[in-house]
Order: structure tokens, then sequence, then C-alpha cells
């Protein structure tokens, strides 16, 4: 009977631990949106700006304007991390930088028609 008991907590310990595991955020969610950009300095902007816990990789591609990310889904929204984007000056699918935060940048990154003849 003794046995028997300390079997069943020892099962229910690792199912514990599994469930932690399970439930930790640690899904990664791959996804690829279109980010406005003209150069290198861009590219490192848009992808400084991916550099938090919750992002595990961000690439972005100078002639395709596509960013791949892969992401902690459980833990932040493509919408926040687009959001993260447009607040340093560039312009996602979802999300428009402020005019304030855009002009700031610099001549070779302004892409928006009409601004920069790039
Ligand atoms: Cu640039």
């Amino acid at each position: 009977m003794k046995t028997k008991f300390s079997t069943i907590i020892k099962s229910l310990a690792l199912l514990t631990i599994l469930t932690a595991i399970a439930f930790s955020g640690e899904t990664v969610q791959e996804a690829e949106f279109k980010v406005s950009g003209n150069c290198g300095m861009c590219k490192t902007r848009i992808e400084k700006s991916m550099k938090i816990k919750e992002v595990k990789m961000a690439k972005w591609d100078k002639s395709s304007k596509m960013l791949k990310v892969a992401f902690l889904s459980e833990k932040i929204s493509l919408d926040s991390l687009q959001k993260r984007i447009a607040s340093v000056g560039h312009d996602t699918e979802k999300y428009k930088a402020e005019t304030s935060v855009y002009e700031n940048l610099p001549g070779c990154c302004l892409y928006r028609d009409g601004v920069s003849d790039h």
C-alpha cells in the first residue's frame, strides 16, 4: 500500500512538471508581414525594436520589405509586435508610424511617397 501511494505521488509530480512546461508560454509562432523601410539603417532599427525576450528571431529583408519573426505567441501578440515597429517609425500592414516619429528618421530612411525620392 505504501509503495503504491508513493508511485501515485511520483506520477502526480511528473504530471505537474509536464503541465508546467506545456503552459509556460514557450510556444514559438512564426509570422511574416510587410514593414516599410529603405536601407540598412532601417533594417537595424526594425530588428532592434524586436530585441525583446518574447521574440526569438527577427529578420527584415530590404528588397522584399518583409519581416520574418519567431515569437512566443502566448506572451506577446503579433499586433503588439507591429505596434512596436510602428513606434520606432516604420509602417506595418496594420499600424502606421506617427508622423512626428517618422519625420525624425534620417533622410535615407524616409520611405513614404512624396517625402523622399528613394
Ligand atoms: Cu533607412
